[in-house]
């Protein structure tokens, strides 16, 4: 079904950042995608942490988000945070930890903040169902906000104390960390770049959690022959830092076939995000799901592939389920923001030339998108 047509599907994603109710890491990410001219998240659904930064490095430039499945990674850990950190802030693009929450609000607070994944200190963004009831969402919703402001107090307070020295957690720290033996793990304001050893300054504390920044390193390398290094470069500098704080995704369809996150409960799911619009950003959906006035969420799009030469139109699949459509009759027909691949890049020759060449596609839909409904 298409979407039913509403402002936000022929406003460009520039114009889409500056609207109200929106997340303020909604709006980074909308400007990251317009200056980067790239709508495409990278599913990496890869099993170590050298294959992991590996993929970060080819497809990097290409890309406005890395979606993580960090439970399949098995050596998971500092060196893993650390490096996803690391390229992220090089080639600039957001993280996006794939973990579908979906338990009672107790738990999930937990399995959010705590563990060996820890992912509140390392994903800006993670994703949760909403069959538990709409306490989820809250529960995350604190849970990030806890983790944020004891993360700034403890700056601050370091700050006010002097030049802050390496924690033991930071001490401790090395490549050959194994999850379990992070003595940070439990500890919600024990945050990367603390890990990493990098101290903090004054520049980047603030006295409100908004407006607190993380520290981006000002290497972006050009990726499209129609931006040139200059431009490219002035433009994301222009852009600054992502926010320092976290947003949520709510899973209101899926790509699989008969799953079951359809008609009614899809739509409890919109109005959830409606009661937390500073916190949800938008969707895991097969199209927009911008109804009301005033909504501007954005829909990210899993079960994308391009067909193999030949193949253009038959029904694509895994044989597992998974259902495929291309990012122009996702983003053209269906009005969705950002294209999700993971296969579709991973198993190609050359990573590099599939991210650059699903970027193109993605982008040209949205372009085609804009003009037609102007
Ligand atoms: P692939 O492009 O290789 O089929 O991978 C799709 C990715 O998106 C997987 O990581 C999967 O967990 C995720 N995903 C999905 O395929 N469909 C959904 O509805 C929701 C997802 O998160």
């Amino acid at each position: 079904m298409p979407p039913r047509r509403h402002p936000t599907v022929s406003l460009s994603y520039e114009e889409r950042a500056s609207l109200p109710n929106i997340s303020p890491v909604a709006a980074f990410l909308l400007r990251l995608i317009s200056t980067k001219h790239t709508n495409l998240c990278v599913s990496a659904d890869v099993t170590s942490t050298t294959e992991l930064l590996q993929l970060a490095e080819e497809v990097g430039d290409s890309i406005c988000l890395l979606k993580t499945h960090a439970d399949i990674i098995q050596d998971f850990g500092d060196r893993t945070i650390k490096g996803l950190g690391d390229v992220a802030k090089r080639r600039k693009f957001l993280v996006f930890e794939d973990r579908k929450f979906g338990d009672i609000g107790s738990t999930v607070q937990k399995q959010y903040t705590a563990g060996p994944l820890g992912i509140v200190k390392w994903a800006a963004i993670t994703n949760a169902h909403i069959f538990p009831g709409p306490a989820i969402v809250t529960a995350l919703e604190q849970a990030a906000k806890s983790a944020i402001a004891a993360y700034n107090t403890r700056v601050e307070t370091e700050i006010s104390a002097g030049t802050p020295q390496p924690s033991s957690a930071s001490e401790s720290d090395d490549e050959d960390s194994s999850p379990d033996a992070s003595d940070a793990d439990d500890d919600p304001t024990a945050w990367p770049a603390e890990r990493q050893g990098r101290k903090p300054s004054v520049v980047s504390v603030s006295t409100t959690i908004s407006t607190k920044t993380e520290a981006i390193s000002p290497q972006p390398t050009p990726r499209s022959p129609d931006l040139g290094t200059e431009s490219m470069e002035a433009a994301l500098e222009r852009l600054g830092p992502p926010p320092f704080l976290r947003a949520l995704l709510l899973l209101a369809e899926m790509s699989s076939e008969g799953n079951l996150l359809t008609g009614a409960y899809t739509e409890q799911c919109v109005a959830i995000a409606r009661q937390h619009r500073d916190f949800v950003m938008g969707f895991i959906a097969q199209r927009s799901l911008n109804v009301e006035k005033g909504d501007n969420f954005i829909t990210m799009t899993p079960g994308v592939s391009l067909p193999p030469p030949g193949q253009e139109g038959k029904k694509m699949g895994d044989g597992l389920g998974q259902q495929y459509n291309t990012p122009r009759k996702v983003v053209l027909e269906m009005g969705c923001d950002v294209i999700i691949v993971g296969r579709g890049i991973l198993n190609a020759p050359d990573r590099r030339r599939a991210a650059e060449r699903y970027r193109k596609e993605g982008w040209a839909a949205y372009e085609e998108r804009i003009r037609a409904r102007r």
